[in-house]
């Protein structure tokens, strides 16, 4: 979905006329009819002392109090989105926006929105995108519950940090002001600005703001939203999802395998031994869902490109996958075999005998299943047009065997 999508025509109106416009006040608003009038009077002196041409738009969810009357009074453009949610109600009021920069926040008065020229300032020294940060600048009392200042806000906002390599303060804010030129290079779907900015490479910049408390009550809920937003996170990041918890569970079965080798002469051995190999497979199944992840963020447009993530792609063919297969599960049969046959040592003693059989035994399991894997790598990697740019007949290419098939579409 782009952002330039059509939107309600706006009514015939000289003041909104693109050319007319700099500056796009957008604000989402749910039942804030004690404060959404406050907010729109604020915009409008904010872009008044910005010196530039402006419009404030309120975008309702079918509010079941005077919000729409409050906003219209005070000069706002209301616009309606049919669907609920506070992403789609700025993606409908990003669509309805004609300025080149465009402000967003909320109408509940807890963001002072006569601070517009400070907000845009970076703006004019070419940054695309600002961040309001309240946490470098002024949380009133009572604004932000003692959970939300202390543990929730900066543990996501860290998370975000460490995942996506960013380096914001304060990731829920709800007052910045981008560029026409990034919005479109965003792309929005619905979340995650600040990573679609880091992704889109946006020019990024801070600006502290003052944070007061809101006037009625808070449409979001945190535990549901902080899930929602940790979820996404996730979503985006196979490596934090997948391929680090893979890598781990994987060294850990084996090298844990060798640690135990020489324990013998209990169950608690041969439990652990097992335990370790289960392990070691499950580890690299993830690892392995880590692959998949990768390809298919790629394919989707939302993969970032690395020396690794190339070198695997090169290796991990579909040949050279059923190759290595194929060499673990016989190194793995050998193993099995030879303990078996050499009947040193009672293989149920649980001792070193155990351990090799157990590892053999792991060698096969993960062999057999690589065939499979590369099988399905091979299929997410299977290139495919856009549904929107799909012709009458489309060819579906492989890149590795060289080969396609051409789709007729119904
Ligand atoms: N249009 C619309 N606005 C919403 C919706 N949910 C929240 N909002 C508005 O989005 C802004 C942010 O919500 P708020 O409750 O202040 O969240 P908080 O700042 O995280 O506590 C407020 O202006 C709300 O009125 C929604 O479903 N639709
Ligand atoms: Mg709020």
């Amino acid at each position: 979905m782009t952002m330039r999508r059509a939107v309600t025509a706006p009514p015939i109106d000289l003041g909104r006329r693109k050319d007319l416009v700099d500056i796009s006040v957008v604000m989402p608003c749910l039942n804030e009819e004690g404060s959404v009038g406050i907010c729109v009077e604020k915009a409008w002196e904010g872009i008044r002392r910005s010196g530039l041409r402006g419009e404030v738009i309120v975008v309702d969810n079918g509010s079941s109090d005077g919000s729409v009357a409050r906003a219209e009074a005070a000069g706002a453009w209301v616009v309606h989105q049919a669907e609920r949610g506070y992403g789609n109600a700025y993606l409908k009021g990003f669509g309805a926006a004609q300025g080149r920069i465009i402000v967003m926040g909320d109408s509940d008065d807890s963001y002072d929105f006569t601070a517009i020229p400070d907000l845009i300032r970076p703006i004019a020294r070419g940054y695309q995108y600002v961040l309001g940060s309240r946490f470098s600048g002024e949380i009133r009392k009572g604004a932000m519950s003692w959970s939300h200042r202390y543990i929730g806000s900066p543990v996501l906002t860290t998370i975000l940090n460490v995942m996506f390599r960013l380096r914001v303060s304060d990731a829920h804010s709800g007052f910045r002001a981008l560029t026409r030129v990034a919005l479109d290079k965003m792309a929005l779907q619905c979340e995650g600005m600040e990573l679609k900015a880091a992704q889109a490479r946006l020019r990024t910049a801070e600006v502290p703001i003052t944070y007061s408390p809101r006037v009625g009550v808070s449409k979001l809920n945190a535990l549901k939203d902080g899930w929602r937003h940790v979820r996404f996170l996730l979503l985006l990041s196979p490596d934090y999802l997948f391929v680090i918890p893979g890598i781990v569970f994987t060294a850990l079965g084996f090298l844990g395998q060798l640690a135990l080798l020489a324990m013998s002469g209990s169950s608690v051995a041969l439990i652990g031994k097992v335990a370790l190999a289960l392990t070691a497979v499950s580890g690299s199944q993830v690892l392995i869902f880590g692959l998949f992840a990768k390809t298919h963020a790629k394919n989707v447009g939302l993969g970032t490109y690395s020396r690794v993530s190339e070198w695997v792609e090169k290796t991990f063919t579909l040949a050279h996958g059923m190759l290595v297969g194929t060499g673990l599960a016989i190194v793995g049969l050998g193993l099995v075999v030879s303990q078996l046959v050499a009947d040193r040592q009672p293989i149920a003693a649980g001792g070193p005998s155990a351990s090799l059989t157990i590892l053999g035994l792991t060698a096969i399991v993960l062999g057999g299943k690589l065939w499979f894997d590369v099988f399905f790598l091979a299929m997410v990697r299977l290139k495919r047009p856009s549904p929107l740019s799909m012709p009458l007949s489309v060819v579906i290419q492989d890149a590795e065997s060289d080969s396609s098939v051409v789709l007729e579409r119904a």
